[in-house]
């Protein structure tokens, strides 16, 4: 069975590349409705070798579509996803719009697929960040328990968009050429100040809550504990934005339950773990780099070692595609585990 897919946002950075998963996957589609905002509509956009005209998003644009992958901002998926699903489509959301939820699964396959069950036509995919780290945890959590998690990013400047990308080139180049520039678009570009990513490192991604923590810092906290149903899970994060385009990294240190536990025990438990590739060979110097990672589908782990006073406590380093795993591929994997189990009508 074949099935009629809406992609909303299909002109930006996450649904140029949920286009190309979907081609590379030969997702079954029927029929390909694509979708935007008013300002990037009558865009001509091409599906395997087919040119499309990406139409503004309405309540109306949904009739008959069976999938709406969403990712074009939280205020459309607000506005639209509850159109979508009155009109029978079931809706895999990118955005922060309905990741916590209660009635929405929040859902990473690897580790909570089951989840899909409960869904009331929205499906929530989960933060870039948030992704790459459960994906590599779960498999620890299942076999030796967890207790405690922190974690350090080092993400990408396309998690901010495709326009935060060409502040970071284009910037570059001005320092290179010794010519001025002004910063405007990160590290949030409705924030009141901007600042220089060439050749630098923000300890800024989003804007700042009350608690001191940016709201990309709570989403890795709130959905951790949200995706693998450990509300009791200490996580504590500090998000920091690279001048890197694509791929997030992250220094991961966290303590298992179970005493005795080896590096060499969690290196093979990683060998053979759903999504993850293991690149652990530090006398070789193997070890994962976003360079290496763009446009693969894997999480990448590596860098595995015991901590040095914490018996139960370790170390370890995870890279990701940021618009891969972290968004498109895990948003067409979500739409894939729908259909095996008999979700899609
Ligand atoms: C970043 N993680 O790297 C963000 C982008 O909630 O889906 C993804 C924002 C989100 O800037």
């Amino acid at each position: 069975k074949a099935f009629h897919v809406a992609v909303v946002g299909a002109t930006g950075a996450v649904g140029q590349q949920m286009l190309k998963t979907l081609e590379e996957r030969n997702f079954p589609i029927s029929t390909l409705t694509l979708l935007s905002s008013p300002r990037s509509a009558g865009k001509a956009v091409i599906f395997k070798g087919q040119e499309y005209i990406v139409q503004e998003a309405k309540p109306e644009s949904f009739e008959n579509v069976d999938i709406a992958l969403f990712s074009a901002g939280g205020g459309v998926s607000k506005e639209l996803a509850p159109e979508a699903v009155k009109r029978g489509a079931i809706v895999v959301d990118n955005t922060s719009a309905f990741r916590m939820d209660e009635n929405t699964p929040l859902v990473v396959p690897e580790v909570n697929e089951t989840d899909l069950h409960h869904h009331n036509g929205i499906i929530a995919n989960p933060n870039c960040s948030t992704i790459q780290m459960v994906v590599a945890l779960q498999p620890i959590f299942e076999t030796f328990g967890l207790k405690k998690v922190i974690v350090s990013t080092y993400q990408a400047v396309s998690g901010s968009g495709a326009q935060a990308v060409e502040e970071l080139y284009e910037q570059t180049k001005a320092i290179i050429e010794n010519e001025d520039f002004e910063p405007k678009i990160l590290p949030v570009k409705s924030d009141k100040k901007h600042y220089q990513i060439a050749f630098n490192a923000i300890p800024q991604i989003d804007k700042f809550m009350d608690n001191g923590y940016t709201f990309e810092e709570m989403k890795m906290i709130n959905e951790t504990k949200k995706i693998m149903h450990l509300p009791e899970l200490k996580v504590a994060a500090t998000c920091v934005r690279l001048p890197v385009a694509t791929g997030h990294s992250e220094s991961l240190y966290f303590e298992v339950e179970k005493a005795g536990v080896t590096p060499e025990d969690i290196k093979a438990l990683l060998q053979d773990a759903p999504g993850v590739v293991l690149q652990d060979d530090p006398q070789n110097q193997i070890y994962p780099m976003p360079a290496d990672c763009v446009g693969k589908n894997d999480v990448f782990v590596g860098r595995i070692r015991r901590d040095l006073d914490e018996e139960n406590g370790f170390h370890m380093w995870v890279v990701s595609d940021n618009l891969l795993k972290g968004a498109a591929w895990n948003s067409v994997q979500i739409a894939e585990s729908l259909i095996k189990i008999g979700l899609v009508k």
